[in-house]
């Protein structure tokens, strides 16, 4: 699906730096495979050319900075059974985020706007990093059933106080400056200032976006995190949604219903994949995920109704998960989600 004759990535040289605009903006710029592939070819082209000093990432369209991968077409690639065309897609878009982390270059996004799930793919494994009040960052993965991929099974676990595990279980929404004080993001610059800063970066030194940073704003989650740490340390969804409970508090009841809308099986997947990428390094990660998919996506029936219900029919009616419940969840199930690749 494109949305006119133009482009899906707009890729050009500015002065020293390579500019990349992913440009499906009726989509929110959502990742389809020519795009991963324009990603790919952008890597290729600007990483031994010494005329490109850093790479300037944006999204089109003022609303998003990208708003995850095709996942309606992935999802009609698992109905129609066509199984190279899902693997090509994640093998490709992860090569693409493993290709951004050793690109030996500054790769500069400007999150201005909504960013999820592959969206953060191609930002967080590089940098500098930059938000925007504007911006809003979500893995909502365990909404469709899937989990948090794009290499943020390395990134998440990483953060402090267990507000990865947070964010990838609940789908938690974060606002810019959230997003730098969790340390996904590493520069907040207001909206007003990009048109500046874009101009500078032209002259290939990224570290002028330090004299673009503004005052940091409180992070919103932060009267949250004692109780985040408290409830998302366990390592199985029984615990964390018995440690919800004990906590007696609106804010816990808040978290425990938004998970109980989250497909059971994904929660636990998504957990399982957390806790394994924090002993892991950023390629095991992606080869872990990738393996993951090729059972989450054929052999589960929680990603095609998930896309379903989020994406096609818009929340009407509302996913039906299989197993319906967290406790009903068989840990085998899951191991055996795990060891298939
Ligand atoms: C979980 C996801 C995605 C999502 C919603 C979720 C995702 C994704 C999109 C999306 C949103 C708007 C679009 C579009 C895709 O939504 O990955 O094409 O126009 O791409 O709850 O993982």
């Amino acid at each position: 699906m494109s949305d006119t004759a133009e482009p899906s990535i707009i890729a050009r040289v500015e002065g020293a730096a390579g500019t990349l605009l992913m440009n499906r903006p009726k989509a929110l710029n959502a990742l389809d495979l020519a795009m991963i592939r324009a990603f790919q070819a952008a890597l290729d082209a600007w990483k031994g050319d010494a005329a490109v000093k850093l790479v300037l990432l944006e999204g089109a369209g003022g609303k998003a900075f990208c708003a995850g991968g095709d996942v309606r077409g992935i999802r009609q690639f698992a109905i129609d059974g066509d199984k190279a065309s899902v693997e090509a897609f994640f093998a490709e878009e992860y090569a693409v985020n493993a290709g951004i982390a050793r690109f030996g270059k500054p790769w500069l996004s400007l999150m201005d706007g909504v960013c999820m799930g592959g969206g953060i793919g191609v930002a967080v494994h590089n940098g500098p990093r930059v938000v925007t009040e504007h911006a809003l960052l979500a893995m909502p993965e365990t909404a469709i059933a899937l989990f948090p991929d794009v290499g943020t099974s390395y990134i998440l676990p990483r953060i402090q106080g267990e507000i990865g595990t947070w964010l990838a279980l609940t789908g938690a929404r974060f606002k810019g400056a959230d997003a730098v004080h969790a340390g996904l993001a590493s520069h907040y610059v207001l909206r007003e200032s990009l048109p500046e800063l874009r101009d500078a970066l032209l002259g290939g030194d990224a570290t002028v976006v330090e004299h673009f940073a503004a005052p940091l704003p409180e992070a919103s989650f932060h009267p949250h995190r004692a109780a985040i740490a408290r409830c998302f340390g366990h390592d199985s969804m029984a615990e964390i949604m018995a440690a919800l409970a004990a906590e007696g508090t609106e804010w816990a009841a808040e978290q425990t219903k938004i998970l109980r809308r989250m497909s059971p099986t994904s929660l636990c997947v998504s957990l399982e994949l957390i806790r394994r990428g924090a002993g892991a390094t950023l390629d095991e990660c992606l080869e872990m995920e990738l393996a993951l998919t090729r059972s989450v996506v054929h052999d589960h029936p929680d990603f095609r109704e998930g896309v379903r219900a989020v994406l096609v029919d818009k929340g009407n009616p509302p996913a039906q998960w299989t197993p319906a419940t967290i406790e009903a969840v068989d840990p085998a199930a899951i191991a055996a989600l795990f060891s298939i690749s």
